[in-house]
């Protein structure tokens, strides 16, 4: 039986309100004070949104290596959060989804070491194969690039893989980069975050090439989540560190805009309704702030 948390409420109700945006060229972003906030979560890593404007909650749930089959999907929509999306009925289990992204109509989970494809509520899992590549132990982010493949964060290895979707290839993107974990594809190419160098950067995947670190590294501890304002910002997640940045078009200026905050995991922006959604992976709740545009 799907439960309904009464604390999902009140984020409910702002998935009904558009909020403005100004017109403004040069922008600084701010955060308001948590719009919403869904409670009764567990150990939720990432939140992603759908086409239909839903928010998709992953919940680990346990051990973030562990094959314990009680992973699971939260839905939010306009009558509270569900806190079974994924998996009802029959549905094979998932044991530590952790990144979201839409790909199509369906939605790609990664889950340790396979990406679940989920569509009306069935899911395949890719790849058929890793060939001679080494099986992942811990695949974390993932992002689409609109049209052919799904690139994912392998963060024990320090690789970004990628993955057709229909399952039959998988390759190396890069290697060797310790600790990567948030991963967006934005603009024709992968921005990723990695704590092992404690930088953003960005992979252009038809040259080759390793990836070019924006040279940010005296700001972060840790990167997660990473999502893309529509002026080209960045704002990005410091789980360790507790903060939430933001990261000039220019990628030369960090801001912060919110402390003090329980392990905010993977994050993603809902640019129709001007909201940052986040997981706090410790505080098992995610929180919607409204991004204030000055
Ligand atoms: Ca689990
Ligand atoms: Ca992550």
């Amino acid at each position: 039986m799907a439960t309904r948390h009464p604390m999902a409420t009140i984020l409910a109700a702002c998935l009904m309100t558009a909020v403005g945006v100004s017109g403004a060229a040069a922008a600084e972003w701010s955060l308001g004070e948590p719009l919403g906030t869904v409670a009764g979560l567990m150990r939720p890593e990432c939140v992603a949104v759908t086409p239909d404007g839903r928010y998709v909650i992953s919940n680990i749930n346990g051990d973030a290596t562990e094959k314990d089959g009680n992973g699971f999907l939260t839905v939010v929509d306009r009558q509270g959060a569900d806190s079974r999306l994924y998996p009802v009925g029959d549905a094979p289990p998932l044991h530590a989804p952790k990144g979201i992204c839409v790909a199509g109509r369906a939605l790609a989970v990664t889950d340790i070491d396979r990406i679940a494809i989920i569509e009306e509520g069935n899911a395949r899992f890719i790849p058929q194969s890793y060939g001679t590549l080494a099986t992942p132990t811990f695949l974390n982010d993932i992002t689409y690039d609109g049209a052919q493949w799904l690139y994912a964060s392998d963060t024990r290895l320090g690789r970004v893989l990628r993955f057709s979707l229909d399952g039959k290839r998988v390759e190396e993107v890069a290697t060797d980069v310790a600790g990567v974990n948030g991963l967006l594809w934005h603009e024709g190419k992968l921005i990723i975050g990695a704590s092992g160098q404690h930088d953003l950067g960005e992979i252009d995947v038809t040259s080759g090439a390793p990836p070019k670190w924006f040279g940010l590294a005296e700001h972060f501890t840790m990167i997660d989540g990473i999502a893309a304002l529509e002026d080209g910002t960045l704002i990005v997640t410091d789980p360790r560190a507790g903060t939430i940045y933001a990261v000039s078009p220019d990628r030369k200026t960090v801001t912060k805009l919110k402390t003090d905050l329980p392990f905010p995991a993977d994050c993603t922006v809902d640019l129709k309704r001007q909201l940052l959604l986040v997981p706090m992976l410790q505080g098992d709740t995610a929180v919607a702030f409204p991004l204030v545009r000055r």
